[in-house]
């Protein structure tokens, strides 16, 4: 890899930290200091400290933080300048049953969601908020979603009370008192209200990781705002990334015309050089970051990282689709990322990095499952315990993250963050299907492609509470994230590509399943690196080079057309995993029916076609 950036174990630590360009700050914008001032009255924190994501602000968290043991430094020779947390062993990913969207007529919040009356929601938060940053420092953090003063940008500003949460801001978005400036000049931004919920008594000595039993995650999708109460955890507390990115976005390009999107965005490069530009939602935990950072195992291709996690996508005035990563970081899985599945994450890792819920070997480095084997002796386990490999425990916690800036990704695009984005030539939906959904499948056209996004299902993971590997509708990678009724979405989904039809480029749209299992348990297809064999079929297919069987849940390629030389598979292996088992997919079609009939009229007459067309291809 030569593009890769190597460890510089000699730099220190004030010259490895990327500054960000700050602006003196006149006056906050007045309505953002009244907002702050509001919140500052109910929750009474001992100060307020308006954040600018300068890396001197950076440093003096991160010494705070130590100070107080939220964080521990790592071994500087082996991860210069990084940092592990531990979490609170209740507070470790995002919790789905405690989050809500609390729209004005729950009809509109629809099936998929929580819901709770936003005057409700209001006071039940308020009650619990009086006093509840007692001890604490607010932190007022002004961040943009997207290049700053970009026409697709949007801003917010957080508060919250938990350092670790401001140093996660710094590397993952862009926080910077530039937008302060903006504000002052007119711009709109999100309100997002966080606190842990842990207040401290005169004197009280803090814990590692306050947080509090008590959760919500809530949000107002009419005023744009969201208030998180009681975890500092992900998405429950890094609110500009799903909270804000998804669940308000989606709402705000619900009534704008544009989509926001759980997906990663690639620019893929062809031997011939040609250029191809993808986005790809697949559930959490679910492969996103490892597609975003592949390297390639055919000669010739290679995948440059746009984004890993959020696109937000717009048809442009010639009528072409096209997307930007509205983040600047990652906050990515930790388990299963090794020098051989995801070199290049483990690069971008060198330093600069926080570890969240890691295992810690005895010279001061990071481990996780997947990372080697054996697992190393003598490791701390993610509850800062000497790790007992007889427990069958994990060392690291399932939902273990990396936050680190995307500069570091030695895959990156040097345009990632052109404010123009990328046209999109192709649209990749997934999921993890033991079996049932074929290693890839296109769609006939846009709305076989929307019904094909509507009815992914996927094994459930760590990244959220609940029971690892029970299967669940997760439509468009979106039923956590999605800020308005599932049947709307879908609907504002048919309408994009009315929009497209009329004009410009039409993106393909596929479907794959990396995760099909054996009888013991293994995934058959190699995945990783050897996932480009998958998309050189796309490109093949985009270029009109090769045909397809025409099956009940789509359009599947002929065995021979996908270049399995030099990888770990044969050829009846893979007939296998391209093949659809009617009964199999009988059910899954049921499956899916059952599911989407629950939204009632909100079904779009759109999907419905696509259903029946499925059921009496099924027949045939
Ligand atoms: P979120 O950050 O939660 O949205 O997850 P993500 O979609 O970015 O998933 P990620 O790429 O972090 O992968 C999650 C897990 O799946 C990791 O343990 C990966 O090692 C594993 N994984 C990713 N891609 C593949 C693949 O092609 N095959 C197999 N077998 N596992 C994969
Ligand atoms: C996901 O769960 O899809 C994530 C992690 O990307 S979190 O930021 O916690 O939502
Ligand atoms: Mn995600």
């Amino acid at each position: 890899m030569g593009n890769t950036i190597p460890p510089d174990p000699k730099a220190t630590a004030m010259t490895l930290l990327m500054d960000t360009p700050t602006t003196a700050l006149t006056t906050p914008p007045a309505d953002v200091s009244e907002w702050v001032n509001s919140w500052a009255e109910i929750l009474t924190p001992t100060d307020i400290v308006w954040c600018d994501g300068s890396a001197r602000e950076r440093n003096e968290l991160i010494e705070l933080m130590q100070s107080t043991g939220t964080i521990e430094a790592l071994n500087p020779d082996l991860r210069p300048y990084s940092f592990v947390a531990r979490s609170e062993p209740t507070d470790v990913a995002r919790v789905e049953s405690r989050t809500f969207v609390c729209s004005e007529s729950e009809d509109d919040a629809g099936p998929t969601n929580n819901w709770m009356a936003p005057d409700d929601m209001r006071a039940e938060l308020l009650e619990l908020s009086q006093g509840a940053m007692a001890g604490r420092t607010m932190y007022v953090v002004p961040f943009s979603m997207g290049p700053i003063d970009s026409p697709m940008a949007r801003y917010g500003v957080q508060i919250t009370d938990s350092p670790y949460v401001v140093v996660s801001l710094h590397l993952m978005v862009r926080v910077s008192n530039r937008i302060l400036n903006a504000i002052s000049g007119g711009a709109n931004w999100v309100k997002c209200f966080h606190t842990v919920g842990a207040p401290l008594a005169e004197g009280e000595k803090d814990v590692a990781w306050p947080c509090n039993d008590t959760k919500y995650i809530s949000h107002f999708p009419e005023s744009r705002e969201i208030w998180s109460f009681g975890s500092a955890y992900g998405g429950n507390a890094l609110l500009p990334k799903k909270a804000f990115a998804l669940r308000i976005a989606s709402v705000m390009a619900r009534d704008e015309g544009w989509l926001a999107e759980h997906m990663l965005l690639v620019r893929i490069t062809s031997p011939e050089g040609k250029r191809y530009h993808m986005v790809a939602a697949f559930p959490s935990a679910c492969g996103k970051t490892n597609f975003a950072m592949m390297q390639p195992s055919l000669p010739g291709w290679t995948v440059e990282t746009l984004g890993d996690d959020i696109s937000w996508l717009a048809v442009d005035d010639s009528g072409n689709l096209r997307a930007i990563n509205p983040e600047a970081g990652f906050f990515g899985v930790a388990p299963g990322t090794s020098t051989s599945t995801n070199p290049v994450a483990m690069d971008t890792l060198w330093g600069n990095t926080i570890f969240t819920n890691v295992a810690v070997t005895e010279d001061g480095d990071v481990w996780w499952e997947g990372m080697s084997k054996p697992a190393p002796t003598g490791l701390t386990n993610w509850r800062g315990e000497a790790h007992n490999p007889e427990s069958g425990d994990p060392a690291a916690h399932p939902n273990a993250r990396f936050t680190v800036g995307i500069e570091q990704c030695p895959s990156l695009a040097e345009d990632w963050d052109n404010p123009e984005g990328v046209v999109i030539d192709a649209i990749i939906f997934g999921g993890r299907r033991s079996d049932t959904v074929p290693l890839v499948m296109e769609a006939r056209d846009w709305d076989h492609g929307v019904y094909l996004g509507a009815t992914v299902a996927s094994e459930k993971t760590a990244a959220a509470e609940g029971t690892v590997g029970e299967l669940r509708r997760d439509p468009f990678a979106m039923l956590p994230f999605a800020g308005y009724h599932m049947g709307d979405y879908m609907a504002h989904w048919l309408s994009i590509g009315e929009t497209l039809r009329a004009g410009g480029k039409m993106p393909r749209i596929f479907q794959v399943n990396w995760f099909q299992k054996d009888d013991n348990g293994r995934f058959i297809w190699p995945g990783f690196g050897d996932n480009i064999r998958v998309v050189e079929w796309m490109v093949k297919r985009i270029e009109g080079h090769v045909g397809v069987n025409d099956t009940a849940l789509g359009l599947t390629p002929h065995t021979a057309d996908i270049d399995i030389d030099a990888a770990d598979i044969d050829e009846d292996t893979l007939a296998g995993l391209l093949s659809v088992n009617p009964a199999k997919a009988s059910a899954d079609v049921d499956a899916s029916s059952e599911f989407l009939e629950s939204f009632g009229s909100k079904l779009p007459e759109g999907i419905r076609r696509q259903l029946d067309h499925a059921r009496a291809k099924l027949q045939a």
